[in-house]
Formats: structure tokens, C-alpha cells, sequence
């Protein structure tokens, strides 16, 4: 099963789940750095303050990625750092990224940046965050900044990384910084999201040199229906829409889908408000790839109430329920479900009428233990096969998929779960900052070497066999 010509095999991670030395190299807080520190948000009171101390130990963490045979890293900028106050730049901040672009080039590997992966700097959430328009227009500005300074080596650029978290969780459910519970703003939310990308995609267009590609990264939670009536089909409608087309749908130039739009009616008038003419062609900018974050579906249910509301808390989901996942799971009780992501690759190029592809993040997290310096998690071995072989499927039946990058380089901080969730190649000891390669890391730096996945022997880790 090979992979075609130039296919892009490699780890990635995200600055406020890796870095650390938040107050190092003049940083300013970030919302991350304000809701850690609040009581009872994250498990185990724990924070991104040393993190992977990935900040001092990038040049070995890159010698591991590059050791294992990977060729590229997605990594996130961390605006507080080149921006400490959100407005004005910081020399110190974008010299450190000027240090880890110029290690990966060092050691053939190619960066692939991604400007916001949740760390808004503080002072722009006190002026308002992402519910304020001005925002937006703040991280074009960001954008145009990080893009002057590494334009000059770096070719891949990714504007905005889950939009869905960043709204949703952030400002809806409330589970992720800042922390606020309300369906109507998180709305207000996304679209000020979009439009960032959107304006910050036309800023780097515009400075663009020959190479460059501009790129978002979406999270994609396919609705699989729990059985095979009309108003199961309607419960996986209104997933999809709120989980998926509200963000594909405009990025492609396709607006906002009116079905959703209909479903988010008793939200009241902020949403329609906030998308001013003109912002759907901005949010369309045409980019060169389209960035496709996988982990799981959700096996969803209708309720007999159409009105009831859902036990999953995003706006605009009532009467229905998204039931707990089949075995087997992850250690975050995620489903396994491979197929689906053969699926989605194949939707997702016939919507986007071809656009090229790249699996920006896939993983699982397991519970893993170091044995005599060495770490055997057969079960994220098993996952990245499998999903390997899911990503083969979509290009073989057509599908342009250019990469696949796994979560994560490191077993990193992980949100609102703090330190109990391990999703690296690399094993980290959070009490010394140990490193330890995995097996999977082995693993998926051959398949990257030899840039195929060979069949496992008759029955060797093959659910599907
Ligand atoms: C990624 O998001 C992140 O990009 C990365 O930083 C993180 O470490 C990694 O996943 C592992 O978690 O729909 O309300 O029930 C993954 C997207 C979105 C998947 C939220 C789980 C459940 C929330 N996640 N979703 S909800």
C-alpha cells in the first residue's frame, strides 16, 4: 500500500500544550494561562506552564521526529508570544520561532505552521475575544506579522485550527478557555473565527511568494444515525450541520447551510447580526488544502421531544441524544472507527470538488507505561495502521490526500484533562522530562521511511481481518 510521491508523514503539536516557560522570552498571558489558573477548570489543577518544556528542549524533540524517520512538523505559533498584548510585536517572541523553523530545516524537515491553535492572548479576550468583530481583524495583523518574518522559509501555513473548539467549547459548553457558557455567543463566535481566516488567508495571499499554501485545519465528527428511521436520519442532520457544514460549508464558498441556520432560529438575532455582507466571499478565500482533523464519529439518537434539549452541549442541538461509543475505546473513551474516516476523505473531496487534503490530526490516547526504557502500546499501533489504511482506501478510490500528520509528537498537556490523556509518538515523564520514543513512534516513522504500509502478517493486528 504505497503512498503517493511527496506524501507528508508527520507529528504534530500545539504551542500551549507543549512549550511551557510562559513567561519566558517576553510572553504575554494567553486565555489558556487565565483558565488554568481558575479552581476546578482543569483536571488535576494542572496548566501549560512547563508543559513539554518544549520551548528549551525543541532541538531534541525535532532530533526524535527526525531520528524516526518523519518528514515534517505541524506545530502552532503562540500569539501571546509574538504579540504579548495582542497589538504589538515582540522581537524576543518571534525569534524562537525563527530558531525552530531554521532546526527543521536543518534536519530535512518541512514546517508546516499553524497561526492560532486556541492561545489567544488575554488582553484581546478583555477587549471583548472572539465575539468581538475586531478580533479578526487583530489576527490578520498577527497573521501578517508571523508571515513576514518566516515567509522566507516556511511554505505551509494554516490559519486557524479547529474553529468548532475554539467557538464551542470556549464560549458555548464553556469546558475550554475562556470558560463562558452561552449557545448565542459561541455562535457570534465562530463567525468572527471564520472571518479571521478568511481575512488573515487574503492577508498572506497577499505577500505570498512562489511555494507558499494556505490552509485551515476543521475537526470533522461524521453523525453516524443509531438506527434507520427518518427522524434518526433528522438527529444526524442536525450533528452534521452544527458539527461540520457550518464551518466546511462557508469555506468553501458554499455560505452558511440554510438547515442549520433554521435549527439555530431560537438563538435569537446575535448570529444574523454579526455576518455583515461581504463576510461570506472574505470567509471563501480560496486556499490550497483543506485540513482534516479526525479522532471519532458520534453515533447520535433522536428524542421524542424535537425540542428537548441534547445532552451534547452545542448550540442550535436539540431532540437528540449522542449515545457513548462502542467498544473498543481509547483511554478518553473515544470510538475506534476507522471506516468512517475512509468515508469522510471521500465526502470531503467530492464537496470541495477536489481539493487537496491532509490529515492534520489523528491519534488516540492509551494508558502507557515505560518498561525498561521502552514503551509497547500495541493498541495505538493497531489505531494508526488501521487509520492508515483508511487514509490508503480514500486515495486509491481517488481522493487527493497530500499528508497525514499523527497526534502528537508528545504526550503533551491535554486541555481540559491536564496531563491524564497520552497521545505522543513520545512518551513524556512530566517529573524529569524524560523522552521516550513509543513503538508506535517506531512504527509510523517506517511507513513514513518507506512511504507504504505493508500488510501485517495473516491476523497480526488486523481488526478487520
Ligand atoms: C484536537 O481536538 C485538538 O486539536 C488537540 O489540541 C487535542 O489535543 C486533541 O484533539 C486531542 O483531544 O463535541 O462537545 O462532545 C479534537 C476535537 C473536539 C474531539 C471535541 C472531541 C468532544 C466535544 N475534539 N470533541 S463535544
Amino acid at each position: 500500500m504505497t503512498f503517493p510521491a511527496g506524501f507528508l508523514w508527520g507529528a504534530a503539536t500545539a504551542s500551549y500544550q507543549v512549550e511551557g516557560a510562559v513567561a519566558e522570552g517576553g510572553r504575554g498571558p494567553s486565555i489558556w494561562d487565565t483558565f488554568a489558573a481558575a479552581d476546578g477548570k482543569v483536571l488535576g489543577g494542572a496548566s501549560g506552564a512547563v508543559a513539554c518544556d518544549h520551548y528549551h528542549r525543541y532541538p531534541e524533540d525535532i532530533g526524535l521526529l527526525a531520528g524516526l524517520g518523519l518528514n515534517a512538523y505541524r506545530f502552532s505559533v503562540a500569539w501571546p508570544r509574538v504579540m504579548p498584548d495582542g497589538r504589538t510585536t515582540s522581537a524576543a517572541g518571534l525569534a524562537f520561532y525563527d530558531r525552530l523553523v531554521d532546526e527543521l530545516l536543518s534536519r530535512a524537515v518541512v514546517p508546516v505552521l499553524t497561526l492560532y491553535h486556541w492561545d489567544l492572548p488575554q488582553a484581546l479576550e478583555d477587549a471583548g475575544g472572539w465575539p468581538e468583530r475586531d478580533t479578526a481583524a487583530r489576527f490578520a495583523d498577527y497573521a501578517a506579522v508571523v508571515h513576514t518574518a518566516l515567509g522566507d522559509r516556511v511554505n505551509q501555513w494554516t490559519t486557524i485550527n479547529e474553529p468548532f473548539c475554539a467557538a464551542f467549547l470556549g464560549y458555548g459548553s464553556g469546558v475550554h478557555a475562556p470558560g463562558v457558557q452561552d449557545h448565542e455567543t459561541a455562535l457570534v463566535a465562530a463567525h468572527h473565527l471564520l472571518l479571521a481566516h478568511g481575512l488573515a488567508t487574503r492577508a498572506l495571499a497577499g505577500q505570498a511568494r512562489p511555494g507558499h499554501e494556505f490552509s485551515l485545519a476543521l475537526n470533522f465528527a461524521p453523525a453516524i444515525p443509531d438506527g434507520d428511521t427518518p427522524a434518526h436520519r433528522e438527529a444526524a442532520r442536525k450533528f452534521d450541520g452544527i458539527h461540520n457544514r457550518f464551518f466546511l460549508d462557508p469555506v468553501l464558498g458554499h455560505g452558511y447551510p440554510e438547515d442549520v441556520l433554521a435549527d439555530a432560529k431560537h438563538h435569537g438575532g446575535r448570529f444574523a447580526a454579526a455576518v455583515r455582507d461581504g463576510d461570506t466571499d472574505v470567509i471563501a478565500a480560496p486556499i490550497d488544502w483543506l485540513g482534516v482533523n479526525y479522532y471519532a464519529p458520534a453515533r447520535v439518537t433522536p428524542l421524542e421531544d424535537p425540542q428537548a434539549p441534547s445532552n451534547c452541549p452545542l448550540p442550535t442541538l436539540r431532540g437528540l441524544d449522542v449515545l457513548p461509543a462502542p467498544p473498543p475505546l481509547t483511554a478518553f473513551g473515544w470510538e475506534q472507527a476507522p471506516a468512517t474516516l475512509t468515508d469522510l476523505l471521500r465526502r470531503l473531496g467530492t464537496r470541495s470538488g477536489g481539493l487537496p487534503l491532509v490529515v492534520a490530526e489523528n491519534g488516540a490516547s492509551f494508558v502507557d507505561k515505560v518498561v525498561d526504557g521502552r514503551v509497547f502500546d500495541a493498541a495505538r499501533v493497531n489505531y494508526f495502521m488501521e487509520h492508515l489504511r483508511a487514509v490508503h482506501d480514500a486515495i486509491r478510490d481517488g481522493v487527493d490526500v497530500r499528508g497525514y500528520f499523527a497526534w502528537s509528537l508528545l504526550d503533551n498537556f491535554e486541555w481540559a484533562m491536564g496531563y491524564t490523556q497520552r497521545f505522543g509518538l513520545v512518551h513524556v515523564d512530566f517529573e524529569t522530562q524524560q523522552r521516550t520514543v513509543k513503538e508506535s513512534g517506531r512504527f509510523l516513522g517506517r511507513v513514513a521511511r518507506a512511504n507504504a504500509l505493508r500488510p501485517p502478517p495473516d491476523g497480526v493486528g488486523d481488526a478487520r481481518a
